[in-house]
């Protein structure tokens, strides 16, 4: 039986990249998302590659449709072998005396909340089977703070912050707990933080080399195909251009 290995926030960016990876090196998948066509365009290429999937739209800000996709996902398989928690956004880049509360329910609801339901219900499932990696997709937002990134920073700082206790909490189940933080990466992101705004959003990456959704994708095949006694605490990944949240080398 191939290991099964759940990917939230699926359709797009690192989600979709890590599914291509992951199905193109041996593992099945569960995938999720919100967007239903472009979950089944994910399934479709993935199945290609030669991997068995199970797709679900689920809001994993909601709590009860999370418990209720963990569920389902119990009577697809009766094993997990990985969460990657990538779910998550940023939007808007006011400084907080400017704050706009929906932005900021979002990216704590996603971001932070989301996290925690995903986690507890796969870590039960992981507790009872005595095995299992999660990996948080971070952000070097959540190591370095920047103006204009109040709610984002303090929903990826919490990303670490959670990262580190469920390590704390899981580890006498042999269960291994890891995060991934990139810097800047060229995704829907910016498009999604700059609500739609495609001029001010590739501005984001002129002059530089920005990170790619497939390098983000290959850390986590890294990170899950280390032998059972590696555990990958925290990774930080950055372009080569980029040496803090906030120093980036630019061209011209
Ligand atoms: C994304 C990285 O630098 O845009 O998480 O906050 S950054």
């Amino acid at each position: 039986m191939k290991k099964v290995v759940l990917i939230t926030g699926a359709t797009s960016g690192f989600g979709e990249a890590t599914a291509y990876v992951l199905a193109n090196n041996g593992f099945d998948l569960i995938l999720c998302g919100r967007r239903e066509d472009r979950l089944n365009i994910v399934k479709l290429a993935c199945e290609k590659a030669g991997a068995q999937v199970w797709t679900a739209v689920v809001d994993v800000r909601n709590e009860n449709e999370v418990e209720d996709f963990v569920k389902r996902c119990r009577t697809w398989t009766s094993e997990i072998f990985a969460l990657i928690n990538n779910a998550g956004l940023a939007v808007g880049r006011e400084p907080v005396h400017q704050g706009v509360s929906d932005d900021w329910e979002r990216m704590m609801d996603t971001n932070v909340k989301g996290l925690l339901w995903m986690s507890k219900y796969v870590s039960q499932w992981m507790v009872e089977q005595h095995s299992g990696s999660i990996i948080n997709i971070g952000s070097v937002a959540g190591k370095q703070a920047y103006g204009g990134g109040v709610a984002y920073n303090g929903s990826k700082f919490a990303v670490d912050g959670i990262t580190q206790a469920m390590r704390i909490d899981l580890v006498t189940h042999n269960i291994r707990v890891g995060q991934i933080c990139p810097g800047a990466a060229e995704t829907e992101f910016s498009l999604v933080r700059f609500k739609g705004d495609e001029t001010i959003a590739s501005k984001v990456y002129d002059g530089f080399q920005p990170l790619v959704a497939q390098d983000i994708a290959e850390t986590v095949l890294f990170m899950i195909t280390r032998p059972p006694h590696v555990n990958i605490q925290d990774v930080w990944i950055m372009p080569t251009a980029q040496a803090s949240a906030t120093v980036l080398h630019k061209k011209g």
